[in-house]
């Protein structure tokens, strides 16, 4: 019998124990274990029911994800929920943490469930660019009916015990450890004389507009194409006998599985878990953060205070004066309303978050005792300097300071104070209290104890934690500028802002890069561009058309105008026709013909420059692996997850091509278009970005 899974006889009931850690993922060896116990209850005298439960934190969470894109070996899931299910005794299922994907699908092939109050359950495949694919979109909506069943496949969402109890998913919530409640119910329903009771014998669900559906799912997820598949395989499950219907949905799995989306999604799945993992800190114990101290109270300082608060640390939050720290005090208070009305935090929650756990302040002393400050005020690097001068003075010893700046020195900063080592760059991303990146920034004489504060931290607040060394911008920004001015060429060349937003945002992005301008605020950039002016090189290509526009004080959203006009109360913009105008005066001014571009090309044109530029940030250390990267773009500048992030992206359209797209850029721009060395010698070598992921873990 294989050790994954361990039989032993309690009276007439045969126990099959789970015992694959850390999560019980249904590998080979726990498939042929499941059949091998099942089996072996048949055939052993006298047990009359069977119970099937989980060791450790959870019941099966699902398939075992390492095993994808490698040949799969018999007994297949599906092939073990059937052989479940078609055990004459009674089987009963008893679940704790996280029952998911073919996890939910062994359960639902068994023929009672009960779980504890805490278990959660979902179908999350369409969020592996997968659909479920052992029996679960064929016996779900036989217990669920269709609506409810088409939202947990589609959205992929978990679902607690309430939940899963009122749908019909399970028979019974019980208090208790997983073997004995489960040995009680098993009990209970031999009392009772109940038969065995199989979900596939169930009559198939009561059909809906599938079309419909389809279409819906499709668009929802621009361009994702799990969700859509989804719904198929539960089409199936109204229009098909039960063996027919999985075949479907066996067809359609197989179909996913050889999809790029598949690989990106994994891909995001593993480097998100991998990402904060850095060998460097093996070993390395953070600091202790309780209470933390937050230097201006603007929206970013403000979101900032937000997530420590809803992360249950104290916060000092520091401003100029008494009347700028009550406005701070609304800020926050408004995030957490936010909070409040989606139920994340009840009103005792929240008055004990406002009124104790926040103190706001104008007085630096009021900062001595906490562990550690975000310093969140304006980017200039004279008014950080004094702000850590101040820190440095307060501040107990062994306190992190830490900056939230977006672009500038870290080292500089830290070089201002008595104790650089304690100094660490935390760039957090608006807004501070929902964007999951964050981006910890090491300074060249930054202690390994405090890098380990800062991602510890970044765990505590939730966060993606992402290692980044020190240059203009670190990664995320500076691979932006990149790819930003590329689209700025392609603009003076003949494209319009407009039709790169909709070639981005069909290519999956949720925004194009002139609407996340106006979102940003336009000053911004405008801000950097004048700041970068005095050393800018002659070659560089920056177009004035953006700068006459901040001019006239058009900042994007919120002036309400800038690429696109908006109207009051309105997110989405129409396209603001003097912008067009400053476009074809330049051309003019510049004696440029202006040319077509097709969406392709516009973008291949972005996505070269972003991984060119992103091999250029590996290169140079500022980012350690190719997934840093990755999870930068998929946490913090909504680069499509189904691609699994841009150096991923770069892998599965193949980097040959990419460099040959570069080159031939360049015979246009050599000064903007110069192929990254390292790109050139993966490809030289044969060899991907993900090689480089797989030699640096
Ligand atoms: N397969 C392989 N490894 C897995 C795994 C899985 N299903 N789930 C987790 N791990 C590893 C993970 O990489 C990490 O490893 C460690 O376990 C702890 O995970 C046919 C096709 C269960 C909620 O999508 O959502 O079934 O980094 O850090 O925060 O229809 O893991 O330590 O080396 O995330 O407590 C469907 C995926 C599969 C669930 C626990 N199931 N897992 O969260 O720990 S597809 C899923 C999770 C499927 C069938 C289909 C979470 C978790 P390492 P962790 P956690």
């Amino acid at each position: 019998m294989s050790d994954a899974i361990a039989y032993e006889r309690v009276g007439d009931i045969a126990v099959l124990k789970a015992q694959n850690p850390p999560v019980n993922a249904l590998g080979y060896d726990v498939r042929v274990g499941l059949v091998e116990g099942i089996e072996r209850a048949e055939a052993d005298e006298g047990v009359r029911a069977v119970l099937i439960y989980g060791d450790g934190t959870t019941w099966f969470a699902g398939a075992d994800i390492k095993e994808f894109g490698k040949t799969p070996k018999e007994p297949y899931l599906p092939d073990v929920c059937n052989r479940i299910e078609a055990c004459p005794l009674i089987v009963v299922s008893a679940m704790h943490g996280t029952a998911l994907g073919g996890g939910l699908e062994i359960a639902l092939s068994t023929h009672y469930r009960v779980a504890v109050p805490k278990a959660r359950m979902g179908l999350p495949e369409v969020h592996l660019g997968l659909i479920p694919g052992a029996t679960g979109t064929q016996r779900l909506p036989r217990l669920t009916g269709v609506p409810a069943a088409l939202d947990i496949v589609t959205s992929g969402r978990q679902f607690g015990a309430k939940e899963a109890l009122e749908l019909g998913v399970i028979d019974k919530i019980e208090e208790g450890e997983p073997r004995e409640i489960g040995l009680a119910y098993a009990r209970e329903l031999l009392e009772s004389g109940a038969s065995r009771r199989a979900v596939s014998e169930l009559a198939a669900p009561e059909a809906i507009d599938f079309d419909a559906a389809y279409e819906t799912a499709l668009k929802k997820s621009r361009g994702q194409l799990s969700p859509a598949y989804g719904v198929r395989a539960v089409q199936a499950a109204c229009e098909l006998p039960f063996a027919e219907g999985i075949a479907k949905e066996r067809a359609l799995f197989m179909e996913l599985m050889q999809t790029d989306q598949r690989q990106g999604m994994i891909h995001a799945f593993f480097s998100e878990r991998a990402v904060s993992k850095l060998p460097e800190l093996k070993g390395v114990e953070p600091r202790d953060v309780s209470a933390i101290g937050v230097i201006g109270g603007g929206t970013m300082g403000a979101g900032i205070a937000t997530a420590a608060l809803l992360a249950g640390l104290d916060v000092v939050l520091i401003e100029m004066s008494a009347e700028a720290a009550e406005a701070a005090r609304g800020r926050i208070e408004g995030n957490l309303q936010g909070a409040l009305k989606r139920g994340k935090i009840d009103q005792a929650k929240f008055e004990h978050l406002t009124q104790k756990a926040l103190t706001p302040a104008t007085d630096y002393e009021a900062l001595s005792d906490v562990d550690l400050v975000v310093e969140a005020v304006f980017e200039e690097m004279g008014v950080k300097k004094d702000v850590f001068t101040k820190l440095d003075k307060v501040c107990k010893k062994g306190a992190v300071l830490a900056s939230n700046t977006s672009y500038l020195d870290v080292d500089e900063i830290a070089a201002c104070t008595s104790r650089p080592e304690d100094v660490i760059g935390l760039h957090f991303f608006s807004p501070a209290h929902v964007m999951k990146l964050l981006e910890v920034v090491v300074a060249d004489k930054t202690a390994p104890e405090v890098v380990a504060t800062g991602f510890a931290l970044g765990k505590k607040l939730g966060k993606i934690s992402v290692r980044a060394g020190v240059c203009d911008g670190f990664i995320g920004n500076r691979i932006l500028k990149t790819y930003r001015t590329a689209a700025e060429h392609m603009v003076l060349d003949g494209a319009s802002p407009y039709q790169i937003d909709k070639a981005l945002t069909d290519f999956g992005f949720a925004m194009g890069p002139y609407a996340v301008a106006d979102l940003a605020g336009l000053d911004i950039g405008w801000a950097t561009r004048k700041r970068l002016a005095p050393t800018r090189d002659a070659r560089e290509r920056v177009p004035t058309y953006a700068d006459k526009l901040c001019e006239e004080g058009n900042f994007g959203q919120k002036t309400g105008k800038g690429y696109y006009i908006y109207e009051a109360g309105k997110r989405a913009g129409v396209p603001n026709p003097e912008v067009m105008e400053l476009i074809e005066a330049e051309r003019k001014e510049l004696g440029i013909t202006p040319r077509e571009f097709s969406d392709e090309e516009i973008v291949r044109r972005y996505m070269a420059a972003m991984v060119n530029e992103g091999a250029k940030v590996l290169e140079e250390g500022i980012a350690r692996r190719p997934l840093d990267i990755d999870m930068v773009f998929l946490f913090g500048y909504g680069f499509p997850r189904y691609y699994g992030g841009p150096m991923k992206w770069a892998d599965i359209v193949g980097l040959p091509g990419l460099l040959d797209d570069i080159k031939s850029y360049a015979e246009e721009d050599d000064y903007f278009w110069k192929p990254a060395a390292l790109l050139e010698k993966l490809v030289a070598e044969g060899r991907t970005f993900d090689d480089m992921n797989k030699a640096a873990s």
